[in-house]
């Protein structure tokens, strides 16, 4: 997995530090108010701790989705650090010739300044579904960038279609339960990050994180940000909207996927992969689901598959949390 580039070692590069503790975040807000997403909305909580931990040295590059349609009306963002828009199908592509450019400025000795943190926010369709072969060129090239996808599992800003991280069961605008297909959703997820992390020699630097972990969140950005070569770092972040769940669930929402084995979050830095959080109890998918609208359709049968398949992940991903009693 990790091939270097010999040009890279001669840029500048800010090293940042990793955050010790939650109180010890910086100040510095490059996300601020201005933005027009709903209440509670995961998306816009996961861009406000990636721009903390990235800082002011950074260029945001955001395909067509919530973060750019709800951030980019006419005279009202909360970008206060350089942001652009690219279409839904080719972040990692406008990400690719922005980092080609400053290298070529610095070749040229036209810019002497740090490398800017090159960083595209992309939903899980720009990131997993239309945009995944522009995605997956810059981690095949090599480009010295990092790709978050803020995974809300759907296609939310039209109208919440179904995308590849739709989870099975999950009832979306294009996946509406009924008679023939009562579950709603029929297929499993499809793993991006094993995608990433298998399949393209010159990555450095592959996570999992969830909005509702902000200290490991942050220090991802950090370490993926570190590396001098392309990083992938794949967020949960619930939607309210989307999800249909009380706008003050969120973070709930996130644990809860974690503790239950709908999300497992680990990181596979230069090849070694290790789990990152370990919740200290675990619960029954059931308690996810329940909080959920987009599953109240589902019988006891389709639970009971999802269940196993958190059972699977879990055993997978290594992780051993002790069960626990239901409590609702
Ligand atoms: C080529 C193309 N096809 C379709 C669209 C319409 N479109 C705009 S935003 C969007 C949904 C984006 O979903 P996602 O990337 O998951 O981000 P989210 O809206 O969930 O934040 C779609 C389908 C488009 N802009 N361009
Ligand atoms: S639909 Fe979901 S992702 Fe989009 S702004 Fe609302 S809460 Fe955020």
């Amino acid at each position: 997995m990790a091939v270097s580039k010999p040009e890279y070692e001669e840029i500048k590069h800010e090293e940042l530090e990793l955050i010790p503790s939650l109180a010890k975040a910086p100040d510095l807000e490059t996300y601020v108010p201005g933005h027009r997403t709903c209440a509670g909305c995961g998306p816009a909580l996961t861009y406000r701790l990636v721009a903390k931990a990235a800082g002011k040295n950074t260029i945001f590059i955001g395909p067509t989705g919530c973060m750019y349609v709800a951030n980019s009306s006419y005279l009202c963002t909360p970008y206060a650090v350089p942001w652009t828009h690219a279409q839904i199908t080719n972040g990692g592509g406008v990400a690719s010739g922005i980092e080609a450019a400053y290298q070529a400025m610095l070749r040229k000795k036209k810019y002497d300044g740090s490398f800017p943190n090159i960083i595209v926010m992309a939903g899980d369709g720009g990131g997993t579904d239309i945009g995944l072969q522009a995605m997956s060129g810059m981690m095949y090239r090599g480009h010295d960038a990092l790709f978050v996808t803020y995974d809300n599992e759907s296609y939310a800003n039209t109208g919440i279609q179904t995308s590849p991280t739709t989870p099975y069961g999950g009832a979306t605008t294009f996946t509406p339960p009924g008679p023939k297909v009562p579950e709603g959703k029929k297929l499993w997820p499809k793993d991006v990050p094993a995608m990433v992390a298998t399949g393209h020699p010159a990555v450095k630097y592959v996570a999992t994180a969830s909005v509702a972990y902000p200290l490991d969140l942050m220090n991802k950005v950090r370490k993926a940000l570190n590396k001098k070569g392309p990083a992938y770092l794949h967020i949960h972040a619930p939607c309210p909207k989307g999800w249909t769940f009380d706008s003050n669930r969120t973070i709930e929402l996130g644990r809860l996927a974690v503790e239950t084995g709908m999300w497992t979050i680990y990181e596979i830095d230069e090849g070694e992969r290790k789990i990152t959080v370990t919740p200290k109890k675990r619960r029954p998918v059931k308690d996810y689901l329940a909080l959920q609208g987009r599953f109240k359709h589902l019988s006891e049968e389709h639970i009971a598959k999802l269940q196993a398949y958190c059972d699977e992940k879990l055993q997978e991903a290594g992780l051993k949390i002790p069960a626990t009693p239901r409590t609702r």
